[in-house]
């Protein structure tokens, strides 16, 4: 028996045991994957993968693609090559191929498509985003699941959820909102004002720890009269809740131990910081944080204290919003952009102007469809890595655990090109590995975590300068609110954004009297598509829902990215319907 991690983009990092057949199951010892993984890993051996390099549709040896790899990056200017990776694999070793192109003096795709504005508003008021594990979360009475939905993303969070008063902030009704105490069914970018309104309330009702404020912030009473500044009216229309549900949560909260988990539904918008950022002063107003079950957790910085090689120096693009069209070679590395950025047409557009583009994957997508150079990767059981999780803090070791012929790994691709255009070649894998482990991890009961865990999550200290939390003083909600419905952008549980199985309909609500199958027309300034339907009771009267992955998730998805943190706004827009006859 091997063990190893999985390297999915996932709350969860399992812990795998390997047999000699290759069969995966969940390490039973593992205090957060306790013996089970999800379906993905379940089935990974049934999703058929790319196996051998093609170019211009012909299969080709390995050798054939990397010298033909080698001839493009010679004949277009470094200037006008573009390195873009997605997130299909978040070990550490996969940042290695930045290195050759930042020393190739390529530019590099920089920014998100997934939680980077929230992130930049945890920081700004925490100056460091740390996570709430599952273990963290057992000792909590309360949960609010707030924009997060464990049972799809999460999974191994939901033993910590039992027998907790269960509190959902969601426009769906997720599978969780029918056991929770109270689903507050909120509108879409509604998050902001809620968690304003909670911080009014609060203060009205004095429930506010007035020690840990005093003691561990900076800026109250700025941010008090901030809020008190915002018509009551106004909050409560622009979140759509009544004062009854809210009366309800507070109810629910006073005085107990709450973790509120927030996951990216929150922030898929243009001031997404800032929707963190007060989900994070009512947190700082209940004296939350630094507390045994308490405080608020959102996707991490796995990285956080640790020392990460690949720290590179180079000209970036920004990756949401990149303008593949600019560039000659296109380099794109565990990703589908043509699926999973926002504005598809955009994205089109761009890499039809592209003279070369090279996908560098596991399986075969939309981008591979249009690739010239298709190289093959090695799966995570053929290369060795190392992952740090953004929902806990275990150190998942990920040893290669088998020799195989197909594809070629990142490490040794990156050691090539290196080679080949005579810059210095890497440390050892081991090496650079070990060293990223040991810049801050300790042992415990048999296990490696991040050492910054030793104490609960700020127990001892903020992050920002002056070691305080920071309360915000304003914020900018530039949306203009135009007729149509809201489409929701969310995860399913059969695919891992557009890996192994994707679901294809458009979800719409009941009361649009629409047949299953029936097919409509979207549209919006950023495109126009249709869509089979299926029709469902989860969703309010005002939106519509496709899961990430779907093949046209992206055709009306704007081309912007957010205030601060360089992030796409998958729901920053609205569109119309009509039904197709
Ligand atoms: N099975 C599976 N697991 C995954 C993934 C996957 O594709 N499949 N993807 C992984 C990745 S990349 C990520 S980033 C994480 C994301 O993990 P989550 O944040 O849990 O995922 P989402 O489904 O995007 O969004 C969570 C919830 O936000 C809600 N939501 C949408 N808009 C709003 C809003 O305006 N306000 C509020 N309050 N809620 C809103 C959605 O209805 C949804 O229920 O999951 C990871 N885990
Ligand atoms: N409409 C809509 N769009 C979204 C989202 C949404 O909810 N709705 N979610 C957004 C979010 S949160 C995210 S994180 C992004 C994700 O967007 P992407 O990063 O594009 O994610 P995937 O679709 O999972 O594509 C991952 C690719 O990585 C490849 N891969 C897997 N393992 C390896 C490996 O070891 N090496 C190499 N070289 N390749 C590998 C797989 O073949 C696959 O093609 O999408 C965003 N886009
Ligand atoms: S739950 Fe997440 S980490 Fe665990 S096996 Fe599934 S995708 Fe991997
Ligand atoms: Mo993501």
């Amino acid at each position: 028996m091997h063990f190893t991690t999985c390297p999915l983009d996932c709350f969860d990092g399992c812990s795998i045991a390997v047999s000699k057949e290759l069969k995966l199951k969940g390490n039973k010892a593992h205090p957060i994957t306790q013996g089970y993984l999800c379906h993905h890993l379940n089935h990974f051996h049934t999703f058929e993968r790319i196996e051998e390099p093609r170019y211009l549709g012909q299969s080709i040896k390995m050798e054939e693609a990397l010298t033909i790899l080698q001839e493009k990056l010679n004949t277009y200017e470094p200037s006008r090559t573009l390195f873009f990776k997605g997130s299909g694999n978040l070990g550490i070793m996969q940042g290695v191929t930045k290195q050759f192109f930042a020393s190739h003096r390529a530019v590099l795709a920089s920014g998100s498509l997934c939680d980077e504005a929230g992130d930049a508003g945890v920081c700004e008021g925490r100056g460091a985003n740390l996570c709430l594990s599952p273990l963290h979360v057992k000792d909590a009475e309360v949960v609010i699941l707030w924009g997060r939905n464990p049972t799809v993303t999460n999974s191994h969070m939901l033993p910590s959820l039992k027998g907790k008063t269960l509190i959902v902030i969601d426009p769906v009704k997720i599978d969780l909102s029918h056991h929770a105490d109270l689903h507050i069914q909120i509108k879409p970018r509604g998050d902001l004002y809620l968690a304003l309104l909670l911080c009014r309330l609060v203060a009205m009702e004095e429930m506010e720890d007035c020690t840990f404020l005093n003691e561990r912030t900076l800026n109250y009473k700025d941010f008090l009269d901030f809020i008190s500044g915002i018509p009551m009216r106004k909050l409560l229309d622009k979140a759509h809740v009544n004062l009854d549900e809210i009366g309800e949560l507070l109810h629910l909260i006073k005085g107990k131990k709450v973790s509120i988990l927030v996951g990216i539904g929150v922030q898929k918008y243009s001031f997404g910081h800032s929707v963190l950022r007060a989900i994070d002063a009512l947190g700082a107003m209940l004296g939350l944080f630094g507390k045994v079950g308490c405080g608020v957790g959102y996707l991490s910085n796995s990285g956080f204290g640790y020392s990460l090689p690949f720290k590179v120096d180079a000209k970036k693009e920004p990756l949401p919003i990149a303008n593949f069209g600019k560039y000659d070679l296109v380099f794109i590395q565990g990703g589908n952009p043509l699926n999973q950025m926002p504005c598809t047409s955009k994205v089109e557009e761009g890499l039809d102007k592209a003279k070369c583009i090279v996908y560098f994957g596991l399986h075969e997508n939309e981008t591979s469809a249009r690739a010239h150079l298709i190289i093959p990767a090695k799966t995570f059981l053929a290369k060795d890595d190392v992952k740090l999780s953004y929902g806990h803090p275990f150190v998942g070791r990920m040893p290669k655990i088998v020799e195989s012929p197909i594809g070629i790994s990142e490490y040794a691709l990156t050691q090539m090109l290196l080679a080949a255009f005579g810059h210095d070649s890497l440390e050892s894998e081991a090496t650079i590995i070990e060293k990223v482990i040991a810049s801050n991890s300790v042992e415990k009961d048999g296990f490696l975590i991040s050492k910054t865990y030793e104490d609960l999550p700020y127990e001892k200290t903020f992050y920002t300068k002056s070691g305080q939390f920071e309360f915000m003083d304003e914020f900018d909600d530039d949306f203009e609110d135009e007729e149509g419905f809201y489409l929701i952008a969310a995860k399913q549980n059969k695919s891992l954004n557009s890996q192994f199985v994707t679901d294809e309909y458009l979800y719409v609500p009941l009361c649009l009297g629409l047949e299953q199958e029936e097919r409509v027309r979207l549209t919006n300034r950023y495109g126009t598509c249709e869509y089979a339907v299926m029709p469902t009771a989860i969703l309010r009267d005002d939106c519509l829902l496709l899961y990430s992955g779907a093949k046209n998730a992206n055709r009306l998805t704007p081309h912007a990215m957010s205030q601060e943190g360089n992030c796409a706004t998958y729901q920053e827009m609205k569109v119309r319907l009509e039904k197709v006859t």
